[in-house]
């Protein structure tokens, strides 16, 4: 294990976040090698440590004071085992080779949880679109699917949403897909509802998580009714998070952006929820508008000179990290343990570090890792997959029923795979596990691929 983590730091030394995610698949997988050695004999680990394909691409386009700007494009096609490569785009100045390597790596395991078909890959750009007029982002847009239009289609690789892609920016892309190829395809999703998207799908990553943390909570014989829970980020996973545990009866006290968090004590009920939408996703607006509209709520700005984020030092019962990577190091995890926290559910992909994670395993509280409870994403996605194949949409409580079903099944293999390896109730060695026996078996089926 230690021997192939030092090939890949030794090949890519600057890749932390892929190391990072690597590192945490590998150990937990550790008991599945063990059991079966032709794994190694067989350079499971080598192969699924290297993208199937790697492609890197210049982005020109030119803003509205007609000067040109370049960006760079990716697309990691990490694993093809199960399905046709299939994972979000992220925009977002922060973004490297390194960070879309790692979401591209947790896709794999990730997708295989849902028991669609599809295999993983990640994308983007460190274009920002924050501050763009719709015109340039329309530019941008369509250069980057100029490049990505040849790499990907409905039967090989499919794109969808992450930060800073939404269906604005969907659209954009699937029309100059669209024109290149002369062809009306499920080449991407989360498209809008009146060509060819599926209902829930904007709702699903979200709702899915809430699924997901309901069901740690029913092993207890608890539910969210009464809980205080604590949400960051604001954006379509916060959004729906927040949306579905209101409807089960919790109370959610905070939101955040990059900028900076709210903490509303009174609880965030539907009516202010409906502003955050608006703020957000129409106005595009920042997080510290909401105490101009509800005064009893406290606004902190950012400040990256502290060594933990206030937002999780509040007393609460359950947290949702639902903004980005790392987003809980070992003080926030300390300070959550403190507060009473006896649920964390990732809505983000790897929000907590690993310092973090060891707390949480330590402390035995119900903790779900991204790759199993975010699924609802991407499982939705495969649906809007289903349905454009069939040309057909389902109505919104046949997609939701189905995500409840797909949500309530991961849980359970999670469970499954961690007893059967002598982790009971370690849902992120259940993941890893499963997910990872899923592709190896695959990949095995079909040769030295
Ligand atoms: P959005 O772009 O809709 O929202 C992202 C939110 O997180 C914004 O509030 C943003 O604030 C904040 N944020 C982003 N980057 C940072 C940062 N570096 N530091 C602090 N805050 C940050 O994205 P999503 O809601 O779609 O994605 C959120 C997370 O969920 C990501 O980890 C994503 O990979 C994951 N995810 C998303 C899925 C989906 O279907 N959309 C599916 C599964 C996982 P600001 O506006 O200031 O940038
Ligand atoms: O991280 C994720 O699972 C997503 N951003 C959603 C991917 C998808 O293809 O719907």
């Amino acid at each position: 294990m230690t021997d192939i983590l030092k090939l890949i730091k030794d090949k890519d030394p600057v890749e932390k976040e892929f190391h990072q995610a690597v590192e945490e698949v590998l150990v937990s997988v550790q008991p599945v090698l063990d059991r079966n050695p032709q794994y190694r004999q067989e350079a499971v680990l080598e192969r699924i440590t290297e993208p199937e394909r790697t492609i890197i691409f210049r982005v020109p386009w030119m803003d509205d004071q007609g000067q040109v700007q370049v960006n760079r494009g990716f697309r990691i096609q990490m694993n093809s085992a199960i399905g046709p490569y299939k994972g979000g785009l992220r925009f977002h100045p922060s973004v490297t080779l390194s960070i879309l390597k790692f979401l591209a790596f947790e896709q794999v395991f990730k997708n295989a949880l849902t028991t669609l078909a599809m295999g993983g890959g990640k994308g983007g750009s460190d274009f920002d679109p924050k501050g763009k007029s719709d015109n340039e982002v329309m530019r941008f847009c369509q250069s980057f699917m100029t490049e990505l239009f040849r790499h990907i289609g409905p039967n090989t690789d499919v794109p969808a949403g992450d930060i800073g892609v939404g269906a604005r920016e969907i659209g954009y892309l699937f029309g100059t897909y669209k024109k290149l190829h002369n062809e009306f395809t499920g080449v991407l999703t989360g498209k809008s509802l009146g060509w060819g998207g599926s209902l829930i799908r904007p709702e699903a990553t979200g709702y899915g998580s809430v699924y997901f943390a309901a069901e740690m909570l029913a092993t207890k014989n608890e539910t969210l009714e009464g809980k205080t829970c604590l949400v960051s980020g604001a954006g379509n996973v916060s959004q729906y998070t927040v949306e579905k545990i209101i409807e089960l009866g919790g109370k959610v006290v905070t939101l955040s952006d990059s900028s900076g968090y709210i903490y509303d004590e009174e609880g965030i009920d539907s009516g202010k929820l409906d502003f955050v939408k608006r703020l957000k996703n129409i106005k595009r607006g920042r997080m510290h508008e909401y105490i101009d509209k509800y005064s009893e709520a406290v606004y902190t700005e950012a400040d990256s000179s502290l060594d933990h984020n206030p937002l999780w030092d509040h007393k609460a019962d359950c947290a949702f990290p639902s903004a980005t990577e790392n987003e809980i190091n070992q003080k926030d995890a300390t300070n959550l343990m403190n507060n009473g926290v006896k649920l964390v559910c990732e809505g983000a992909n790897m929000p907590s570090a690993p310092e973090a994670i060891n707390i949480f395993l330590d402390k035995k509280i119900l903790y779900a890792p991204g790759k199993a409870s975010n699924a609802g994403g991407v499982a939705v996605s495969g649906l809007e997959m289903a349905q454009n194949s069939m040309r057909l949409s389902w109505p919104a409580e046949e997609v939701d029923q189905r995500l409840k079903i797909i949500m309530k099944n991961i849980h359970q293999t999670c469970l499954d795979a961690a007893s059967e390896y002598g982790t009971p109730g370690n849902y992120m060695a259940g993941a890893n596990i499963a997910g990872f026996t899923k592709v190896v078996n695959a990949m095995l089926d079909q040769g030295l691929v």
